[in-house]
């Protein structure tokens, strides 16, 4: 019988002796004390050995390599070291449609998928395929579609910078721009602001910003479960002196205190820091108006000392200031107020704040990019910091904190269904081809046209695409629809029993692990959330000896695609060093690549803006000026929002527990309001059904949910990704960065 759920407060400081505790028990129980205590030795170490935590994209500390890593990316780590194997016998056991009863941990649990296999129809098995049989039913299938627009190219934020090079390579040189990537439904909308605003798609800090600043408000991120090693940077920077704010409807436990990890004394005394100096919890989608309001506070309090408005700065280096300080003046506080879900206090203790600041940062994550508005709030973000000039010196600056390991270095690296057409001309002159320039599908127009089927080819490098993506039954449709699905994996997940008519399962080698494709010692590099890009070696022998690079992958298929191709497909998986050389010559800021991504620390990729050189139309930083976009539930509508519990990765999820939030053994809940509880007469603990209406009217349900009373703002409510997806409609994404809308879905919530 399943453990009886509970629900407590959470008492104690985030990371300390429980995060030690559970990395400990991790540990053990994936037998990896020996194994795992050498990968964590190296993880994001400096030196030949040096590995990259295939975790989350916070960057390293230079200054405190000797234990920078975090619970979490131990959990991730163990996921990949996992003794466990799924071989052959293994899918001989067991038919397709009877795994499909098996939870997602059972299918992860099964451990590291061993040899390349193919669904057999007849006796609904994976079975063994070797490899190049393998290739040459993905070349058939592809040389055999119509257009090369009804295949698409899927990657997932894992995939080294080199790999990503390849991959879009060979999907461009096929002849689509169908590149849909996970970056579609989590930060796509911070690059597509950035871009705007600043010319350049990413943040502007590094950590050594974030130990200088005088303030930072971190929006919307859970960083105790998502970015642990943020919490160093917290405490590092209040023990500084800075301010720190924090903007979400839960007080999420990085808003209070932490024990670090590499800080033995703390530890050992299990001292703690406080980690926030004002918690603002907000209205779900109530951040922009928020942040008019700190905007509000600056032109008020520049009526009496117009230094507080940097206007050599303004003047200098931005666009549009008179317009954007109409709208504000044009926006009323009460309005503000209304919107943000805050008293005029609250807000005024942020602004506050943020003019008593010689230089600030403000950060973010999920909580801002998957609204409707989240670009136009981001956007806000960056008006508010130029009007003091927080940009482009020590300090301060726009900084999104991302989600995978290697999601910003995907996108530098041409993972990009629709990019700029300096990098199509580039592509074409250094290959001698002629790219098409139709915009690609991203992820939700990816579903769409499988549903229509104009798309029949799926083939997803690394992710788990069916869990991901909103409107599970729908995506489910699409895929099964493909005539083709592969899938190059690690571990077994739902994508893989999800599939077309013909399906593969591909196995490649973790970033833990050796890879000495071609004969040598092959490295690849990552790009962290602050653009530093280094080489990561793996060192652990490889789960099976028939595992190939996914470099190695790209390149076979490509090469077997396209016999006619002049690109040097193996040649380049040979030697890893040649597509570095490649990549120097497509990508701006990698001069001398391969010397400097062996630099003890890597290198940074070149952020104009990071030195006040906006490379927008206007040649300057542009504000924006759309009005408040009204985010208040009407009716008896909430507005829920999709989260990660700790124990998860994503679609990977390790136990029912969420220990910050005080949750024990439950998933299928719904953290309510207690007033929002009380109006629908639900008590606490009891079963109730959500619905949710899309955009389109449809409606869709999810029942027998358990109801929690928690502190999260009147209107609002939250429960876990991905099993919340279904309530996500396949319309129901941004116009302005076309990413679903997973922290905006309309509900309504009754007693079962
Ligand atoms: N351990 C672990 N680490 C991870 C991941 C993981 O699954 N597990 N996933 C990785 C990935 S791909 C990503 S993208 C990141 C995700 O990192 P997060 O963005 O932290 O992910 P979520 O769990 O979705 O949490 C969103 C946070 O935003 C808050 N929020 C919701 N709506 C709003 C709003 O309207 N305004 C504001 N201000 N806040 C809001 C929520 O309460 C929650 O604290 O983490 C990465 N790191
Ligand atoms: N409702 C809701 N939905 C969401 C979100 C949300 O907040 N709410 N968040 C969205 C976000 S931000 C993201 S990024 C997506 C995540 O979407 P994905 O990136 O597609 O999903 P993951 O769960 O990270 O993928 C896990 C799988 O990756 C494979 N894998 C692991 N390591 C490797 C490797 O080294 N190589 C390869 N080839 N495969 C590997 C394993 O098979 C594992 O099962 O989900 C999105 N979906
Ligand atoms: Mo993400």
């Amino acid at each position: 019988m399943a453990e009886q759920w509970s629900q407590s407060d959470y008492h104690h400081p985030a990371a300390g002796w429980g995060a030690a505790k559970s990395v400990a028990k991790v540990m053990a129980k994936h037998g990896l004390v020996k194994d795992g205590t050498r990968a964590l030795i190296k993880m994001n170490h400096v030196g030949d050995e040096k590995f990259d935590c295939p975790g989350c994209a916070w960057p390293d500390n230079p200054g405190k390599l000797a234990m920078d890593f975090c619970e979490n990316g131990v959990k991730h780590l163990c996921q990949e070291l996992d003794p466990g194997r799924a071989t052959r016998e293994f899918f001989a056991h067991h038919t397709v449609s009877s795994l499909e009863s098996m939870t997602d941990l059972e299918l992860e649990n099964q451990g590291r998928l061993t040899e390349p296999m193919v669904y057999e129809a007849s006796t609904d098995h994976y079975v063994p395929i070797r490899w190049q049989d393998a290739y040459a039913m993905i070349a058939e299938e592809l040389q055999g579609l119509d257009s090369p627009n009804e295949a698409a190219f899927y990657t997932s934020g894992r995939l080294s910078n080199e790999a990503s090079f390849l991959y879009q390579l060979f999907a461009r040189e096929y002849g689509t721009n169908n590149l849909p990537d996970c970056s579609n439904m989590c930060h796509e909308g911070s690059g597509r602001a950035l871009r705007a605003a600043i010319g350049t798609g990413k943040g502007t800090c590094d950590l050594e910003d974030w130990e200088s600043a005088d303030a930072i408000f971190v929006m919307g991120v859970n960083a105790a479960a998502n970015a642990p090693r943020m919490l160093t940077a917290l405490t590092d920077a209040h023990r500084g002196g800075a301010k720190i704010v924090h903007v979400n409807p839960l007080v999420e436990v990085a808003a209070t205190r932490a024990i670090v990890p590499h800080e033995v004394l703390d530890m050992a005394l299990n001292m703690s820091t406080p980690t926030s100096d004002l918690n603002l919890q907000v209205r779900p989608g109530g951040d922009m108006a928020l942040l008019r309001g700190i905007a509000k506070c600056v032109f008020e309090a520049a009526e009496e000392d117009p230094s507080v408005i940097d206007s050599a700065f303004v003047e200098e280096f931005t666009d549009g200031y008179e317009a954007y300080k109409a709208v504000v003046d044009g926006t009323s506080w009460e309005e503000i107020v209304t919107q943000a879900g805050l008293t005029e206090a609250e807000i005024r203790a942020a602004g506050d704040i943020y003019l008593a600041a010689d230089s600030a940062i403000i950060a973010w994550c999920l909580g801002v990019t998957q609204h409707e508005h989240g670009v136009d709030s981001i956007r806000e973000i960056v008006n508010v910091l130029l009007l003091r000039g927080n940009i482009g010196r020590k300090g301060a600056g726009p900084s999104p904190v991302r989600g995978h390991s290697n999601v910003q270095g995907n996108r530098t690296c041409g993972i990009d269904h629709n990019p700029a057409e300096s990098f199509y001309q580039t592509l074409e002159k250094m290959y001698g081809l002629t790219l098409s320039r139709q915009p690609g599908l991203d992820t939700v127009r990816t579903v769409k046209g499988m549903m229509d089927g104009s798309v029949k080819v799926f083939v997803g490098l690394g992710g788990n695409f069916v869990l991901a993506a909103p409107d599970t039954p729908y995506t489910m449709e699409g895929l099964r629809k493909c005539s083709l699905t592969v899938q190059v994996s690690t571990k077994l997940n739902r994508s893989h029993l999800v599939h077309g008519v013909k399906a593969l399962i591909l196995p490649c080698l973790g970033r833990t692990e050796k890879d000495r494709t071609g004969g040598i010692t092959q490295g690849v590099t990552v790009e962290d959330a602050m653009s530093m890009v280094h080489i990561s070696h793996g060192f652990m022998p490889p789960a099976s000896p028939d595992l190939r690079s996914e470099v190695n992958i790209i390149a076979r298929i490509a090469a077997t695609t396209l016999p006619k191709s002049n690109t040097r497909w193996i040649w380049y998986a040979e030697d890893y060093d040649r597509i570095r050389d490649a990549m120097e010559q497509a990508l701006p800021g990698f001069t001398d690549f391969n010397r400097r991504c062996r630099e003890k620390h890597g290198f940074r990729i070149a952020q104009p803006a990071r030195e006040r050189e906006f490379i927008t139309p206007t040649g300057k930083a542009n504000f924006n000026t759309p009005p408040l976009p009204d985010v208040v539930p009407t009716g008896d509508t909430l507005i829920l929002q999709t989260m990660r519990s700790h124990d998860q990765w994503n679609t990977t999820v390790y136990s029912d527990n969420d220990r910050y939030r005080g949750i024990k053994n439950l998933r299928t809940l719904v953290l309510m309001n207690a007033e929002d509880m009380a109006d629908r007469g639900i008590i606490q603990g009891e079963l109730v059904n959500l619905e949710a209406t899309s955009r389109d009217g449809s409606t869709r349900n999810l029942n027998g949910y358990t109801a929690l009373t928690y502190s999260t703002p009147r209107g609002s409510a939250a429960g876990y990704m991905p099993e919340m997806n279904v309530l996500l409609g396949h319309d129901d994404y941004s116009t302005q960065s076309d990413q679903p809308l997973m922290k905006q879905v309309r509900v309504t919530i009754t007693a079962a």
